[in-house]
This record gives structure tokens, sequence and C-alpha cells, in this order.
């Protein structure tokens, strides 16, 4: 798609940014056998606003905690998470700082956090051998020496990490530095985090429980939430927007498009 269009469609008074085609298989055809039975997308009514996690800087407390949370709209579902109903605050922090990270581990279940990107000390990496017990922490020290990007964190310990990514547990790591700031990309408001994972239900409630198959292959999930909530809606202005896109699912590729009359999809596509 050309910039100009996008800027066009951008200019609605509301649009359903990111739209999930229903019936998403693998975009890998050739994977399809592998992938096992694939579940397909419940389409939302998209009628809830987008909520966007809050930020912190270089001192991150990610205290893990059981939540609810208004996954889909009118139901109260269990979530875990970090500091917040689901999903955990955006660090965002300028290359050459150092990050401080402390994870209080209020779960009945030992957990750690994987820095997914970021170029850490060993140690500092949530490998599975390092990890906070139930009721006990661990204080990352990480130093940030990359270039600006879209980095996150979530768990990682043993056999445990895709049930606690399902319950809640991410969050968006934001890295900038002056060869961005150069560009004057839209910040603020305009500087959009998109969350995109698929989690499965059982009534109200996420239901983790893989088949030995499953295991192997993927967890797929029939609803699809961005920032932690089942197809929202973004108001736009007629403005340039840059929307960060972190496709937080355990197994799920996306094609996403943008929709106003029709859908467009992205370049490369
Ligand atoms: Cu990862």
């Amino acid at each position: 798609m050309k910039r100009r269009d996008f800027v066009k469609l951008s200019g609605t008074t509301v649009v359903s940014a990111i739209v999930i085609p229903p019936a998403l298989q693998s975009c890998m055809a050739g994977m399809k056998m592998n992938m096992g039975s694939s579940v397909a997308v419940k389409e939302g009514s998209f009628d809830v606003g987008l909520p966007i996690p809050s930020e912190v800087g270089t001192t991150a407390p990610l205290a893990t905690k059981s939540s609810t949370f208004a996954v889909v709209k009118g139901k109260s579902t269990a979530t875990l998470t970090y500091q917040s109903n689901i999903l955990g605050p955006t660090i965002r922090v300028n290359t050459g700082q150092t990050v401080n990270a402390a994870l209080q581990n209020n779960l009945s279940e030992e957990t750690n956090i994987h820095w997914h990107g970021l170029k850490v000390p060993a140690n500092m990496d949530g490998h599975p051998k390092d990890l906070a017990q139930a009721g006990g922490s661990f204080n990352y020290v990480l130093p940030i020496n990359q270039r600006a990007g879209t980095y996150w964190y979530h768990p990682h310990p043993h056999k445990k990490t895709g049930k606690q990514v399902h319950a809640g547990l991410a969050g968006m790591f934001i890295v900038n530095d002056n060869e961005e700031a150069a560009l004057n990309l839209p910040s603020g408001d305009f500087e959009v985090p998109l969350v995109i994972q698929d989690k499965r239900f059982s009534g109200d409630q996420l239901s983790y429980a893989p088949t030995m198959r499953e295991v192997m292959t993927g967890y797929f999930g029939e609803t699809v939430i961005v920032n932690g909530t089942a197809s929202p809606v973004l108001t736009v202005t007629t403005r340039w927007y840059r929307f960060r896109i972190l496709n937080g699912s355990t197994a799920r590729v996306y094609n996403l498009a943008l929709k106003c009359n029709g859908r467009i999809p992205f370049p490369g596509q």
C-alpha cells in the first residue's frame, strides 16, 4: 500500500485499524499439516475502545498478580498480569540507559522474564533455570546497548511459558535512540502499541489445556485480542500515525490488513 493511501484511510472518523480475517490459516500452506487442526477466529463486534498500556522507564516494578478483566465485552475474566489488569506496562527507555526491573512473583508457581529481542547478559535473560520461585523475586539489571526498536517481555519458565503468557503475562519494551528521533516519527497519542494475541475461552474464562498434539504444534485461540481486549476500535484523526505491532500469540500467524471500503493488505502480501 502506498503511503498516501494510508493517509486517506486513517482520515476516516473511526477505523477498525486492524482487521483479522475470520478464518485464518497458517500463511504457509506447506505448514498446514504440521499445524494440526487450526482454530477459526470468531468475528468480534468492534465496539470497545482500544486500551493503551501504561508506560514506565528505567525503573520497572513488575509484580505478578491475579486479576480480572473484561477481555471480551461483558465478561469478567480471570487473568494474570504485571501491575495491571492484563499485560504489563510498556517499558520505554533510550539506548545507553540501564533498566532495573524488579520482578516480584506473587503467583503460586515459579516464573521469570525473558527480554525478547534485547541483548542482555545471559544471567539476566530469563533462562528457564533462572527463576523467581512462588513468593520470591528477581531483580533484572538490563544495560540497553542496541538500536531503537520494538521488543517485548514475557515469562519463560520450563513448560509454563505458554500457560502464563496465555493468562496475560507479557508486555512491550520500546528502545528509542537518536537515530530514530531524527526521523521525527509520530509520538505520544499518535504512536500506538498493538499487542495482538489469540486466546481460547471456555465460557467467560481463559482456557489453556493443550492436547499433546497442541503442545507439539501450537495453541490457537478463537478470540483475537489487541492490548488485552477483543475486537477493539481506535478513533483516529486525519494525520500520520505510527503503529508498533507485536504478535504476542503463542503460535498464530496473522495476515494483517487495513479495512475501509474493502480490505487493503499491507505491502508484501
Ligand atoms: Cu520470546
